[in-house]
């Protein structure tokens, strides 16, 4: 028998006031649902200033626990992952999970729901959830629709943070991933997609109610995340270019135990804000925008009136973005982030009358429509 079965890991950053409830459900999750399996529960943490391996330790808990601070240098949710991974392989754990240390909605049954699919074979289980329409703005504009329209699998959630995997994927992605870059960051979550997408690995989304965590303003600092989840990506769609160029067909990916539409995490953003950057990007960005840009993209973005980006021009924005994208990574971040609130603002007026399901609908729609205009990118970086 492994020495461990079930392996899981938490990432954590001063996180004392929500790390003991996410070990407690976790714990739960582990005696109600695999009473005859080893495990053990991991915080790797970054060298928390407040009392988040105080919190950690003071849950009393049936699975063995154990608190690191992980060894990479580069400060990151990423480099802690690598720490869980290492940890988990060398004690020979069969089936991986990690959860977020800010999450409130964590039930005993996301245990169950994510480990299960292990057993039967699946490799990588990436979460489903019913999340307010303006939280996760990066993921909705930028990677669901890549991962839907260039990669080509229907992956609702490809940065969610809470994950289940193999240990024969936690094993691949170690020896694949840079260390130094912003894999050890938040580039993380779309790295481990990404990889297990375009490498064959079979995939299933496990349905987890709603997502109820310490959620972001994307007019507020969301630069460096921003940073560190798009750079990735537009590396990854870059040089794994021959994995995706030739695919013609989008994957659907079973999601499993999905029952109705639950009520999601309320949330309020500042969409004058977002469209003050905007405004903002016109005259500061608008060297690099002629750079980065195509022709016609640059004179519908740059004319004053333009208010607005639809659907249609800011997948030709994304696809601009990433085809200058290698040689110029900063020029082309700092172009396009204005571009993203400018496209955030826009999504906040088409949907500013529609609840959260229908306003889900776009998002779906917007993925289609980057496969439908996917060939433009793939003429421009053949
Ligand atoms: N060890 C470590 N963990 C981190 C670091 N940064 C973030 N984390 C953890 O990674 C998880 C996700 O980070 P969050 O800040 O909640 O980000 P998020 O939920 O992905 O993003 P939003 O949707 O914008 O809220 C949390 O459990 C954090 O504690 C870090 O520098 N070191
Ligand atoms: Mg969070």
């Amino acid at each position: 028998m492994a020495e461990i079965d079930i392996f899981v890991g938490i990432p954590s950053y001063n996180n004392e006031k929500t790390i003991g409830f996410v070990v407690e459900q976790v714990d739960k999750g582990l005696n109600e649902y695999f009473p005859g399996m080893k495990a053990l529960i991991v915080d790797s943490d970054g060298g928390s200033s407040d009392g988040t391996k105080q919190a950690f330790e003071a849950v009393e808990t049936e699975a063995e626990k154990q608190f690191v601070l992980y060894k990479n240098p580069i400060p990151g949710k990423g480099s802690a992952f690598k720490e869980i991974w290492e940890m988990g392989l060398l004690k020979g754990a069969k089936y991986f999970v990690v959860v977020d240390s800010d999450l409130r909605s964590i039930r005993p049954e996301w245990i169950k729901k994510m480990v299960s699919p292990l057993e039967k074979g699946t490799d990588y289980c990436t979460p489903y959830y019913s999340r307010h329409k303006y939280d996760g703005t990066i993921t909705n504009q930028i990677c669901f629709p890549s991962t839907y329209g260039l990669f080509c699998q229907n992956i609702r959630q490809p940065i969610g943070g809470d994950f289940s995997f193999s240990a024969r994927l936690a094993d691949f992605w170690l020896k694949k991933g840079d260390w130094a870059s912003n894999v050890a960051k938040f580039g993380i979550d779309i790295f481990m997609t990404s990889n297990a997408v375009l490498n064959g690995f079979e995939i299933k989304q496990v349905f987890l109610g709603s997502k109820v965590h310490d959620a972001k303003d994307p007019a507020g600092n969301l630069k460096p995340m921003f940073e560190q989840v798009v750079g990735t990506l537009f590396g990854i769609v870059t040089s794994e270019r021959e994995k995706w160029t030739g695919l013609n067909e989008v994957k659907e990916i079973e999601v499993l135990g999905k029952n109705g539409f639950v009520e999601p995490q309320d949330l309020s953003v500042s969409a004058d804000k977002m469209l003050e950057n905007f405004r903002k990007g016109k005259e500061e960005q608008a060297g690099n925008w002629k750079d980065v840009l195509s022709e016609k993209v640059f004179a519908e973005v740059s004319s004053a009136d333009k208010e607005t980006i639809e659907s249609d021009l800011w997948s030709k924005i994304v696809f601009d973005c990433v085809s200058s994208f290698k040689g110029n990574e900063d020029k082309v971040i700092d172009a396009l982030i204005p571009l993203w609130l400018g496209r955030n603002y826009s999504f906040v007026q088409e949907t500013i009358d529609l609840g959260n399901e229908e306003a889900e609908k776009k998002i779906i729609e917007q993925g289609k429509l980057f496969f439908k205009n996917r060939n433009y990118l793939v003429e421009k970086i053949k």
